[in-house]
């Protein structure tokens, strides 16, 4: 186990809210590749190719492979000890868990107060009549994506210049200024309005840790920097609760 810098120590003994903000590092070691990363997905598809309804209008079948693609990583996946470490310390404080992934793993994971921000992956619905085709088996809908109503379905994911879905961010956004300690784990913070919640946190008092890799555009804000897996890393704090409260 990794030693914790004693001030995480010192505030994991006095908190009792604890709020994750998560990207897509989160879920690296559960074996789906990041975006941005040097084995991101992004590097073989450009997000304006993709992430984007114009994107979708132009070429449905384009975008619905990569969704294919992707279902069929995440279909192979589970939930890693990072996803199971947040999960676990629910049984210690109030966590919530604020994610930009549409993997759905921290619900798998069992973590009861999720704010997705870009949608989930399982979820999908018909641009022309709204019929939701939301299914947890993805072959019920990878090899169709045409309504009965004859218009397109599309995943029921946020696409670049579309809004996020209100309830999700606000919520989200006043969990995370409200938490004693944010933890901003594996996201590069380029995305917004989603990367605008850990400066929101930090405005209203948070203490800030981030769990990354490498430096980030938000690292200079954080009060505490562990570069290290999001797995290994939250699996040492869980560990380190356990002894604080004398397990
Ligand atoms: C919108 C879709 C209003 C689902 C995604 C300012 C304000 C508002 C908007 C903007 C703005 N500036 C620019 C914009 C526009 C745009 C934007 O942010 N562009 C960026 C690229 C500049 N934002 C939007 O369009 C948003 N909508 O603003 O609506 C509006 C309405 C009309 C007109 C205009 C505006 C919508 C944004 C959502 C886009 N959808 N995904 C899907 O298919 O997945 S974005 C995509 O990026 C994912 O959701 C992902 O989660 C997100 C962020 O990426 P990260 O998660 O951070 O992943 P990344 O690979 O970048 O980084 C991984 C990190 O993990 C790295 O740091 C790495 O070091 C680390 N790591 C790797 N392994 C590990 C690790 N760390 C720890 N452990 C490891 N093992």
């Amino acid at each position: 186990m990794a030693e914790l810098p004693i001030q995480l120590i010192e505030r994991l003994e006095s908190s009792k809210r604890l709020v994750f903000f998560t990207g897509a590092g989160m879920s690296a070691e559960s074996g789906i590749p990041t975006f941005r990363g040097e084995d991101g997905i992004w590097k073989k598809f450009k997000p304006e190719e993709l992430a984007n309804f114009n994107a979708f209008r132009k070429n449905p079948e384009l975008v619905w492979e990569w969704y294919k693609y992707r279902r069929e990583i995440i279909s192979n996946t589970r939930p890693n000890p990072g996803h199971l470490a947040i999960a676990e310390l629910e049984k210690y404080y109030s966590v919530e868990v604020i994610t930009q992934n549409v993997d759905n793993l921290h619900r798998r994971a069992g973590s009861k107060i999720i704010y997705e921000l870009h949608g989930n992956i399982e979820k999908n619905y018909c641009i022309k009549c709204n019929k939701r085709y939301d299914f947890f088996d993805f072959k019920l809908i990878d090899n169709k994506n045409i309504c009965e109503c004859g218009g397109f379905i599309r995943p029921d994911v946020v696409w670049f210049g579309e809004n996020l879905p209100l309830d999700q961010f606000n919520n989200g956004e006043e969990a995370a200024k409200w938490s004693d300690i944010l933890f901003v784990v594996g996201t590069s913070a380029v995305v917004y309005p989603a990367a605008y919640i850990p400066y929101e946190a930090k405005k209203a008092g948070s203490f800030l840790v981030e769990i990354n890799l490498d430096e980030t555009e938000i690292s200079s804000i954080c009060d505490i920097n562990i570069f290290g897996k999001a797995g290994e890393t939250l699996s040492d704090i869980l560990s380190k609760v356990k002894q604080i409260k004398g397990e």
